[in-house]
């Protein structure tokens, strides 16, 4: 692995120019914010270019430019062969084949670390980043914000595998320091109340999706929500107010049947960016990665890469705003939802909101629908939303406790996209596809059949 890594770092320390190819995304944001910091500190010239995913075209236009190298990062692995189109490297962890295994290729698949859980493509880019040049042990904290964004801290409650490793510089850098602590998002932004309402891994049932009951949940533990006139957060609660509130979620789940796996799964590593405000977003990895979504989600990836370079002004103020904006079309998706109505069949419920979400926010809103203390917790349930005049995006989540029975949505939603020609694909828990416009009704109605069948077996 470090004979690849110093492999890569050779052939960008002998280029005279470097065009960046990066994805569209938290991961691939901090990916081309560490390749553009290790360009610049080597003062070599270089340009960076956001896609949503490599297919031919993208190529094609790279191709002609004639670059003198293109670095991609966060995707490429698909593309890496032994004729390469023209001279690249790529620093990528997605799922690739034996065939990719060649000189300019770097991806922890080919040395057997699994890419989705223990190095994300900001931590490969970062690798390399370190092999060139060790002062850049300070990227690190940028590799752990695009884990974060990729969710690999979930399925442990905590970042595992390389990306430990990663941690481990980013202390020695003193750039970061890590904490055991709530794992619900928001810890040092959101008001307590908020950051419990919208609780969902686990949730925490009865208070998860109401307002009203987040909120008489710390006066029952007499915690003030306020103090004065701001609402209090999580980082603003003393040990013992922390504490209470812990062991209270754990009692509801206990007692509602949830089991430890849950109850453990309401603690989990934080990480703090030692060198942001608190308070501000950027101070925790996960609301970072948030963040830097919210921009990219938009379209507006050029504002989430000046705040990845480091600038706390202008940029990232109209970070922030779009969060807020990101935030209230959450909130009014989820009212446009239940406007439209949720339908309900044997095997599934489903909403359907034709323009009116955006695709690529309705896979959230359906998240939050389900958790809404109106929504039927005992079916899964689909987001229709339009993609594009031809395509429809299909988003799906179930509740857990479904899932404990053997529900598994990534296999749903992909035998049912491929009934009507469409492709589909995800989690156990949230799935999603695309498939034809008009090819609804076929679609839910294998995804019904495939339900029954997987919850009947
Ligand atoms: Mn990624």
């Amino acid at each position: 692995m470090l004979e690849r890594l110093r492999s890569l770092s050779e052939r960008i320390l002998k280029s005279s120019y470097v065009h960046i190819v990066t994805h569209i995304d938290a991961d691939g944001l901090t990916a081309g914010a560490i390749a553009v910091q290790t360009l610049r500190r080597l003062e070599k010239p270089h340009t960076i270019e956001f896609v949503k995913q490599l297919d031919a075209t993208i190529m094609d236009q790279v191709h002609e430019k004639q670059y003198d190298l293109v670095w991609f990062t966060d995707l490429g692995s698909s593309v890496a062969n032994k004729n390469p189109m023209f001279p690249m490297i790529i620093t990528d962890h997605h799922s690739c084949t034996k065939d990719s295994d060649v000189p300019y290729h770097f991806n922890p698949h080919l040395f057997g670390i699994d890419g989705s859980l223990q190095l994300s493509g900001a931590g490969a880019t970062y690798l390399v980043s370190k092999t060139i040049d060790p002062n850049n042990f300070d990227l690190s904290a940028l590799a752990v914000v695009g884990a974060c964004g990729d969710l690999q801290n979930m399925k442990y409650g905590k970042l595992v595998g390389l990306n430990e490793d990663i941690i481990t510089d980013a202390q020695k850098a003193r750039v970061m320091e890590k904490q055991v602590d709530i794992s619900y998002f928001g810890r040092e932004t959101r008001p307590i109340y908020k950051m419990l309402q919208y609780a969902n891994d686990p949730i925490i049932p009865h208070v998860s999706g109401r307002e009203s009951a987040a909120l008489s949940l710390l006066s029952s533990l007499h915690i003030p929500s306020k103090d004065g006139k701001n609402w209090r957060r999580w980082i603003d609660l003393c040990t013992n107010e922390k504490r209470m509130i812990v062991s209270h979620i754990a009692q509801l789940l206990l007692t509602k049947g949830f089991g430890h796996t849950a109850v453990k799964r309401i603690i989990g590593e934080s990480y703090s960016l030692l060198k942001e405000t608190p308070g501000v977003e950027l101070h925790d990895a996960k609301e970072y990665a948030t963040l830097l979504n919210s921009t990219a989600r938009y379209g507006q990836y050029e504002i989430g890469l000046q705040v990845c370079l480091g600038d706390r002004d202008e940029y990232l103020k109209k970070a922030q705003s779009l969060l807020r904006g990101h935030r209230h079309n959450l909130v009014e998706g989820v009212q446009i939802a239940k406007t439209e109505g949720i339908e309900q069949r044997d095997y599934v419920q489903f909403f359907h909101a034709k323009k009116s979400i955006r695709d690529t926010i309705v896979g959230i809103v359906t998240n939050m629908l389900l958790n809404d203390e109106e929504t039927r917790n005992d079916l899964p349930l689909v987001g229709f939303a339009e993609k594009s005049d031809t395509e429809i995006k299909a988003s799906a989540r179930a509740p857990q406790h479904l899932v404990n029975k053997g529900l598994d949505l990534s296999i749903v939603i992909r035998k049912a996209a491929l009934q009507v020609n469409g492709i589909g694909g995800g989690h156990n828990i949230a799935a999603g596809a695309t498939i034809p416009k008009g090819k609804e009704e076929a679609f839910l109605h294998a995804f019904e059949e495939e339900v029954k069948h997987q919850l009947s077996s």
